[in-house]
């Protein structure tokens, strides 16, 4: 039988999802969700995508698309409402590369420094603190977003991991003097792009009732 509407496999708090899921919402691209236990992956979800991971979204002519830029990239091309793919290229190429290859892994290495033989858990924070350092910065520059005066896809792939950092250190980020960067973070925190998409749900198994995260045909960023 086919879906009515292509199956997202996610995990709440997993980042890369929290990206496909907020540009899915922004793109007003209705689907079926099936919440992730990645300790008890669903055989549905490793036979069209082996390699284990979320988000995998599946689209209803049998199409796997199972990396998060992948999925925003198809999102939005879609359906742009507010211009996100007006992003400059040069901007999405650094933040794509430099959070694959600078904060996430520096992040991950001040969170779960006992997973690391030679963890330096400080000095990879500090990497992380300039890097947002750096990004107030450009924000300051930019009079707002990362790629320039309005949101972009940029910025969203970006969100979820430096609320990935500011779990990990709350109050630190919370009081760092870094005003553009809290005032472009809070934008997103109180969207309802981002709170409609950090519904809890139970993890699917087969035979659920099917939960669709449908958007409305939404304005919440002006
Ligand atoms: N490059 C992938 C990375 C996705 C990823 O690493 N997701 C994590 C959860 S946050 C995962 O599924 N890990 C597999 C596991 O924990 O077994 C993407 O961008 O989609």
């Amino acid at each position: 039988m086919q879906n009515e509407y292509p199956t997202l496999y996610s995990f709440r708090r997993c980042p890369y999802a929290m990206r496909a899921r907020m540009a899915l919402y922004y793109s007003e691209i209705a689907v079926e969700l099936r919440e992730v236990d990645l300790k008890n992956k669903p055989q549905a979800m490793l036979d069209v995508s082996p390699k284990g991971t979320v988000p995998v979204l599946v689209l209803n002519d049998g199409t796997v698309i199972d990396e998060s830029l992948d999925i925003v990239n198809w999102a939005v091309n879609q359906n742009d409402p507010k211009g996100w793919l007006d992003t400059p290229e040069d901007v999405l190429d650094k933040y794509m590369h430099e959070m694959g290859d600078v904060f996430i892994p520096n992040l991950n290495m001040f969170k779960y420094a006992d997973r690391y033989e030679d963890a330096k858990p400080d000095a990879a924070q500090q990497v992380c603190i300039n890097y947002m350092e750096q990004m107030n910065a450009t924000l300051v520059k930019n009079s707002g977003y990362l790629g320039g005066h309005k949101m972009s896809k940029a910025d969203v792939i970006v969100f979820p991991f430096i609320r990935q950092y500011r779990i990990a250190d709350e109050n630190g980020f919370d009081t760092m003097r870094l005003p553009a960067l809290h005032r472009w973070f809070s934008e997103f925190w109180r969207s309802d792009t981002f709170n409609n998409v950090m519904e809890k749900y139970e993890p699917w198994q087969d035979g659920d009732a099917p939960i669709t995260l449908a958007p409305p045909l939404s304005d919440d960023y002006e």
